[in-house]
């Protein structure tokens, strides 16, 4: 910790003046207390108390997590891509979090339960959504994106904070099942400052249930900087609640699969609740609606560049002799299909109904529904059959 609690930097100085905006600067960075297991230039540094999380890491594995990352990336770009041509209405980009979710979401058993905000992509990826799924809501197309339950994870949260709740709730269920999965709620470090958030903090620790907290501090919340949402670290905000908490590099894939394996060790074994700081940095804007040029320096962009989570796995299988030319075309090759793939499935998905409108509203049917849809469609047929009315026209 490299912070006392009054959110002072440990040389006594008040959080004033300029000493304290680089004091909080620091606060929210890399600095102490960072667990870290690849440094950005890819050195692989040992940590005696995480190194044995990760020491069943192959190098093969090392690898799929690079491919993961790098599709992660791809979809991204795709999916930007697609919303600038006007095929998707937004976009929320993950760029610079791509370790954050890979190295979290590959440590997952299939029977753990998601709940994300709209960030998580890769997450939902390495749970292995379909493709089109992920972008369905985004082309407004429909309102909920995919069954949760095919691949036990909800459908993206968009009001801030809502899903910590919904997870410590999920994780309540696990509990009185007496079954040994884990609720993970991915959230932003804005949303620490919701009450849901707070609210589904006090619940989990009193009840000790199955959940992990995973808090990836992207240093912003649209154009709110961290340094303003909280004068200390994240990651000690869990204190105040009684639950333990782990703040790691967040570009460091190995160094977040360490933290999230201790973590859903912790709640298998009844041990409650794990708060997760992921320090990271979203290089991209909030959304594709954002221009951050407008309320941030370019040379914070710069410096969280040269601590790129892809760049630097390649450098640390470059190191180990691993980044081959084989190996890079194997990686471009599937991201490119992946991003083919997403591409395809937007452009094609059939465009929704009207009366489709009713469809998930209620479970069971009801009569006062029944009664709206019987007059919905009424209204709909006055204007005849829209497919006769375009041949009328050609034939004018
Ligand atoms: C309850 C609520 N308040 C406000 C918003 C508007 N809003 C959308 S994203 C966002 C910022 C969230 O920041 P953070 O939690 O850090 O997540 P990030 O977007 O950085 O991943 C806000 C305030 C919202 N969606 N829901
Ligand atoms: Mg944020």
């Amino acid at each position: 910790m490299s912070t006392d609690e009054t959110g002072q930097d440990g040389t006594g100085a008040p959080n004033t003046g300029a000493k304290s905006a680089a004091a909080k600067a620091d606060i929210h960075g890399q600095g102490k207390g960072l667990v870290q297991l690849i440094t950005p230039s890819g050195e692989r540094v040992s940590h005696p108390e995480f190194d044995p999380w990760v020491q069943d890491i192959t190098d093969e594995q090392l690898c799929a997590l690079l491919e993961d990352m790098t599709v992660i990336r791809r979809i991204d770009v795709e999916a930007t891509a697609l919303q600038r041509q006007g095929e998707l209405a937004l976009w929320p980009p993950l760029l610079g979090q791509e370790a954050a979710q890979v190295g979290s979401g590959r440590s997952l058993r299939t029977d753990d339960f998601v709940f994300s905000s709209y960030r998580e992509n890769g997450v939902a990826y390495c749970r292995g959504v379909d493709l089109t799924d992920i972008v369905r809501v985004w082309r407004g197309n429909a309102s909920s994106g995919w069954d949760p339950y095919s691949i036990n994870m909800a459908t993206p949260q968009i009001i801030i904070g809502a899903q910590t709740l919904h997870a410590t709730g999920y994780a309540m269920g696990i509990q009185n099942d007496g079954a040994d999965s884990v609720a993970v709620t991915y959230f932003g470090d804005g949303a620490t400052s919701e009450g849901d958030v707070n609210e589904a903090m006090v619940f989990a620790a009193s009840f000790q249930v199955p959940v992990v907290f995973f808090c990836t501090n992207n240093h912003w919340a649209i154009s709110e900087p961290v340094r303003l949402q909280s004068h200390i670290q994240l990651a000690d905000r869990a204190a105040g609640f009684g639950i333990p908490s782990l703040r790691v590099d967040g570009n460091d894939v190995l160094a977040v699969m360490a933290a999230t394996r201790v973590a859903l060790d912790r709640a298998r074994r009844g041990g409650g609740p794990t708060f997760i700081e992921a320090v990271s940095y979203r290089m991209g804007p909030h959304t594709t609606a954002d221009d951050p040029t407008r309320y941030r320096d370019a040379n914070e962009l710069e410096d969280w560049a040269a601590k790129d989570p892809i760049s630097r796995v390649e450098a640390l299988l470059d190191r180990k002799g691993l980044l081959t030319e084989a190996l890079k075309q194997q990686v471009k090759v599937k991201a490119d299909a992946v991003a083919r793939d997403m591409r395809t499935g937007c452009t094609t998905m059939p465009e929704p109904q009207p009366m489709d409108v009713f469809k998930h509203v209620y479970s069971t049917p009801n009569s006062w529904l029944d009664r709206q849809q019987d007059h919905y469609a009424r209204y709909l047929a006055s204007f005849g059959d829209p497919a006769e009315a375009v041949s009328e026209e050609g034939a004018r």
